[in-house]
């Protein structure tokens, strides 16, 4: 297992569209318990591959608190959306920002597994959110593009100011947000 770097707003890295992944093999496991090392590392409830500048469309979700309830989506599509709601989102790509999202509440999706197998499913509140957040990644799409032009130039400045200060992107708070 490996701990990958993880690419940070506004990396125009993170606006590429990501190519359906059609190899189910070693190479996509070990991408996958790299993702959730990650993830977890950095206290992360969801994570795209492109995240980690693979361009791939990979998910890994895990909303518990245990860290003990893994999903794992490739390919993913949502096929229908339910009652609307507005979430406090954050992003591992854009640490320390957190700002409320129109959402939906309720969702079903359909993904392939690790072994290419497809599946339907649907999920509910921060998991539904997370499906829905971590999808716009694969198609180059990220939470600060739903705010108004003066919230995404604050966080832009923000993580900028951070970066220069060297302060640790991981912290739970941003002394810059
Ligand atoms: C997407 O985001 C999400 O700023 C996943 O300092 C987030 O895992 C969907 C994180 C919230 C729905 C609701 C963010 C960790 C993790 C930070 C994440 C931070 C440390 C974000
Ligand atoms: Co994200």
């Amino acid at each position: 297992m490996t701990l990958r770097s993880i690419l940070h707003y506004p990396d125009s890295r993170l606006r590429r569209v990501c190519s359906d992944q059609t190899v189910f093999n070693d190479e996509l496991k070990t991408l996958i318990d790299d993702m959730f090392e990650t993830m977890y590392h950095a206290k992360g409830i969801g994570l795209s591959a492109i995240q980690i500048d693979v361009l791939s469309r990979v998910i890994t979700i895990d909303v518990s608190k245990e860290q003990n309830d893994k999903l794992i989506l490739i390919n993913p599509k949502i096929t229908s959306y339910k009652d609307p709601i507005l979430f406090d989102e954050g992003c591992l790509s854009v640490p320390g920002f957190y700002e409320k999202v129109d959402r939906f509440n309720f969702i079903e999706y359909s993904a392939q597994d690790l072994s290419g197998e497809y599946f339907s499913s649907e999920a509910t509140g921060l998991k539904a959110v997370c499906i829905q957040h971590e999808i716009d990644h694969l198609d180059g799409k990220l939470f600060v593009d739903y705010l108004s032009d003066m919230k995404r130039n604050k966080i832009e400045k923000g993580l900028k100011k951070m970066k220069q200060s060297g302060a640790d992107l991981k912290r739970d708070k941003n002394p810059y947000a």
